[in-house]
């Protein structure tokens, strides 16, 4: 008999759910048990959600690359077009604002938050970047819908290109 498969609203099921053992085998075995009873584990393969990708208008030349990157990895992954949303904010500080709004009128599945911010001379930089992360992380755990982490956050503009596609991929 298959376990029971516990599938969280983000992740495909897995076919290959682990099989515990036949009950006659431990029952000669006594009390010794091995394995586990069910497991819970991702894949690559769309099985039908909708994704909302909220993007920085911010460093827009990066982010477009971002967004190209991150549309061609879903398409590759089986996500049709009509399964996926682009909404766009001003900037990263923005992300899970928007988020929040997708996740409360339920729109998605899973959330994408896609920014650049370049470090300045000022401590704006570290602001930007401590309230993009907390605000898309809390966002996640408080809607219980995936929110990935897509900012890049650099100390120059070249690195921000080497990331955004041109070096090694997305
Ligand atoms: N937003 C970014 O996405 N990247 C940056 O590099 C950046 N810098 O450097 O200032 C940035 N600032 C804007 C910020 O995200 C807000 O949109 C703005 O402060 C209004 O709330």
């Amino acid at each position: 008999r298959t376990g029971p498969l516990i599938r969280p609203p983000c992740f495909a099921a897995r076919s290959s759910v682990y099989s515990p053992p036949d009950r006659t085998i431990s029952k000669n075995m006594g009390k010794r048990r091995t394995g586990h009873g069910r497991t819970i584990e991702g894949d690559f393969l769309d099985a039908g959600f909708r994704f909302a990708l909220v993007v920085a208008r911010f460093n827009e030349y990066i982010t477009q690359e971002l967004l190209k990157g991150c549309v061609n990895t879903l398409n590759r992954h089986g996500v049709p077009p009509e399964h996926i949303e682009v909404v766009w904010v001003p900037g990263s500080f923005e992300i899970p604002t928007a988020m929040k709004v997708v996740a409360q009128r339920k729109r998605a599945d899973v959330m994408i938050g896609l920014g650049c911010v370049i470090r300045g001379d000022t401590a704006h930089y570290d602001h930007v970047c401590r309230e993009t992360a907390k605000g898309i992380s809390e966002v996640g755990r408080r809607s219980g819908i995936p929110c990935i982490f897509g900012v890049l956050t650099t100390d120059t503009i070249e690195q921000a290109i080497e990331r955004a596609g041109t070096k090694m991929g997305h």
